[in-house]
């Protein structure tokens, strides 16, 4: 398959998500109007049960209501996973580098923060804190469907098996990254790095999750890009 052709599918499918909302949800695996419960059903915890009540208010958004409900859900449950307080602090702005630390704990495996937003040309250190783990770009080239800018250069540490080893990416590509750990992305080892201000609706990176990927990266995809959209003001 060409690279071109890839494009073309990829943007397809984010067009088909952008413009119907709740079906490109569905698609993903979340169904029905239960939002977050279903969700929380369909993954590995139950730490988002009790968060349904978050501020659906106003419908008047227009076209993109579905998308501005999701980003208010997130707030509350894009943990899926991992029920400590990590990740919760979603940037406010890019920096010009950041770290993130591949961790294994008793409750599983993630990516800390879950988020990152970086300048154009900055950096993402990849520091592993424990256990065994990859932070490697869902891309074409790592033989993944494309989540990361279509000219960017697809990044991949290797596997990173001691405590303290390390490995940094420069991001020069505006967009929207997606990434996963090679061992743990069908248990959603899954986070993404924002670069520079790239528009949402054109970034592969905040399209519904592919079909062909696990679904705990399914579901850790859409809680990412309600994080995403939320960050960027994608509420309108
Ligand atoms: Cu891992």
């Amino acid at each position: 398959m060409s690279k071109t052709t890839l494009r073309r599918r990829t943007f397809v499918a984010a067009t088909i998500a952008a413009v119907t909302g709740t079906a490109g949800c569905v698609a993903g695996s979340r169904e029905g109007a239960g939002g977050t419960d279903t969700a929380a059903a369909a993954s590995t915890t139950t730490s988002t049960e009790s968060h349904d009540d978050g501020g659906h208010g106003g419908d008047e958004e227009g076209h993109h209501e579905e998308n501005t409900h999701h980003a208010e859900e997130t707030e509350t449950s894009h943990d899926d996973g991992h029920s400590s307080d990590h990740g919760h602090g979603v940037p406010e702005e890019p920096s010009a580098s950041a770290t993130v630390n591949l961790v294994t704990t008793d409750e599983g495996y993630h990516f800390d923060p879950h988020v990152v937003w970086v300048e154009e040309g900055g950096t993402v250190t990849f520091h592993n804190e424990s256990g065994s783990h990859t932070a490697t770009a869902y891309a074409q080239a790592n033989d993944k469907p494309q989540r990361i800018p279509e000219d960017a250069a697809a990044f991949d540490t290797g596997m990173l098996t001691e405590s303290g080893a390390e490995h940094e990416v420069t991001l020069d590509t505006p967009g929207v990254y997606d990434y996963y750990c090679a061992p743990h992305e069908a248990m959603g080892m899954v986070a993404t790095i924002v670069v520079g201000k790239p528009d949402p609706h054109d970034a592969t990176g905040l399209a519904e999750a592919q079909s062909s990927l696990p679904s705990g990266a399914r579901e850790k995809i859409h809680g990412l890009n309600e994080t995403v959209n939320g960050m960027l003001g994608h509420t309108h």
